[in-house]
C-alpha cells in the first residue's frame, strides 16, 4: 500500500508539471486530493490493515498528501505569476511603433478672411476698434442720423433686447464710440466683429460679421476713399482686379456707393456669380453725412469735429460675402454648422 501511495505522488507530480492553466491544477486538486479523490480513496482501505501496519502507512499518506498540496501551491503561484506577465506585456507599449498624429484644428474661413481684410488696411494705417453687441438705440442709430419712425430703420431689421437696448445691426456704433473717445481727427480706424439682422436665407444669417471703417482726417475726399477701397480690392481679390463706384443711398453717408469688382471668377467674362455682367458686388461706401459729426457734437461738446469743415468717409463689408465669393461657398448656413469636414477645408 505505501507503494501504491508513493506512487501516487510521483502521479501527481507529473500532472501538474503539464499543466498550463489555474483550472487545469484546480481539477488535479479534485482529482488527487479531493473528498473522491485518488489519495483520499486509498486511506479509506486504512481500517483493512493490520494495527502494525497502520501507523506507517499514515505516515506514508500524510507525508504524500503534504507534498502533493505543496506542489499544488507551487502549480497555482506559477501559473498566476505567468498570467500577470502575459498581462503586463499585453499593455505595455511598443515604442518602436510609429506615434498616431494629434489632430490638428484650422482656423475657421471667416477668421482667416477678417484677418487677411484687416491685414490689407492695416498697412494701410487703419487701427482696429471692437465694441459692445448689445448697443443703445441712440449709439446704433440715432448718432449715425437715423431717428426714431425713419424709414431706414426698416432697412435693418433689429433684435429688441430690452428698454432701447439693442443687438448691434452693424459696427458703426463702434466707430461713433471711437470717435467720442478721440475727441477730434484724424481717425483711421475698422471695426471688425459680429452684427444681428432679423433676416435668415442661403445668403442671409441672423448673426454676421462685418468689417467697417471710417477715415476721418483734413482735407480726405471721395478721390481717397477710392484710392483706398481700390488698393482693398486688388490686395484681397488680384492686382489685375478693377473697381467700379455706383451711386446708392446709406443714411450715415452723403454721397454714398457700393462698389463693385472685376469678377475674379471669370476674369470679367461673365458667368453665374457675376450674373453675366462682369462685376461683383463687395461693400458699399460714402462720405461721413455731416449729420453723424453734429450727433457727435451734440452729445460731448469737448469733441472737435466741426460738422461745417470737417469731412471723412466710411466703408462696410459683409465677412461671410466675402469668404463665400472667395471660397465659392454656396450657402451661409455652412459656416455656423461646425461640420468638421467642412471646416477642415480651410487654411493650414
Ligand atoms: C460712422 C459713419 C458712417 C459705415 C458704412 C456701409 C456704407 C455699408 C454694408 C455693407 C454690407 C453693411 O455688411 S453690410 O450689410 N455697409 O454699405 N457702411 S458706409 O458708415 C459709417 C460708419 C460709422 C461714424
Amino acid at each position: 500500500m505505501i507503494e501504491q501511495i508513493q506512487a501516487l505522488q510521483q502521479e501527481a507530480e507529473d500532472a501538474l508539471a503539464g499543466a498550463k492553466a489555474i483550472q487545469d491544477v484546480e481539477a488535479l486538486r479534485v482529482r488527487f486530493l479531493g473528498k473522491k479523490g485518488a489519495l483520499t480513496g486509498l486511506l479509506r482501505g486504512l481500517g483493512s490493515l493490520s494495527v502494525e501496519e497502520r501507523p506507517q502507512v499514515g505516515q506514508a499518506a500524510n507525508e504524500v498528501k503534504q507534498a502533493i498540496e505543496a506542489r499544488i501551491a507551487d502549480a497555482f503561484d506559477r501559473l498566476k505569476k505567468q498570467a500577470q506577465q502575459e498581462q503586463r506585456s499585453k499593455r505595455s507599449v511598443d515604442v518602436s511603433l510609429p506615434g498616431s498624429p494629434p489632430l490638428v484644428g484650422s482656423l475657421h474661413p471667416l477668421t482667416l478672411v477678417r484677418q487677411e481684410i484687416l491685414d490689407i488696411f492695416g498697412r494701410m494705417g487703419f487701427r482696429v476698434e471692437v465694441g459692445p453687441e448689445v448697443e443703445t438705440e441712440f449709439f446704433n442709430f440715432e448718432a449715425l442720423g437715423i431717428p426714431k419712425d425713419h424709414p431706414a430703420r426698416d432697412m435693418q431689421d433689429t433684435f429688441y433686447v430690452g428698454e432701447q437696448m439693442v443687438l448691434r445691426t452693424h459696427t458703426s456704433p463702434v466707430q461713433i464710440r471711437a470717435v467720442l473717445e478721440r475727441r477730434k481727427p484724424p481717425v483711421r480706424i475698422v471695426a471688425p466683429g459680429a452684427v444681428y439682422r432679423r433676416d435668415s436665407d442661403v445668403s442671409h444669417s441672423p448673426m454676421f460679421h462685418q468689417v467697417e471703417g471710417l477715415m476721418i482726417e483734413e482735407g480726405v475726399h471721395f478721390g481717397h476713399l477710392k484710392g483706398i477701397l481700390d488698393t482693398f480690392a486688388r490686395e484681397m481679390f488680384g492686382e489685375k482686379n478693377t473697381t467700379r463706384f455706383r451711386p446708392s443711398y446709406f443714411p450715415f453717408t452723403e454721397p454714398s456707393a457700393e462698389v463693385d469688382v472685376s469678377c475674379f471668377l471669370c476674369d470679367a467674362k461673365g458667368c453665374r456669380v457675376c450674373k453675366d455682367t462682369g462685376w461683383i458686388e463687395i461693400l458699399g461706401c460714402g462720405m461721413v453725412d455731416p449729420v453723424v459729426f453734429e450727433e457727435v457734437a451734440n452729445y460731448d461738446e469737448r469733441t472737435e469735429y466741426d460738422p461745417t469743415s470737417v469731412t471723412g468717409f466710411a466703408f462696410g463689408m459683409g465677412i461671410e460675402r466675402i469668404a463665400m465669393l472667395k471660397y465659392r461657398i454656396p450657402d451661409i448656413r455652412l459656416f455656423f454648422d461646425n461640420d468638421i469636414n467642412f471646416l477642415k477645408q480651410f487654411g493650414s
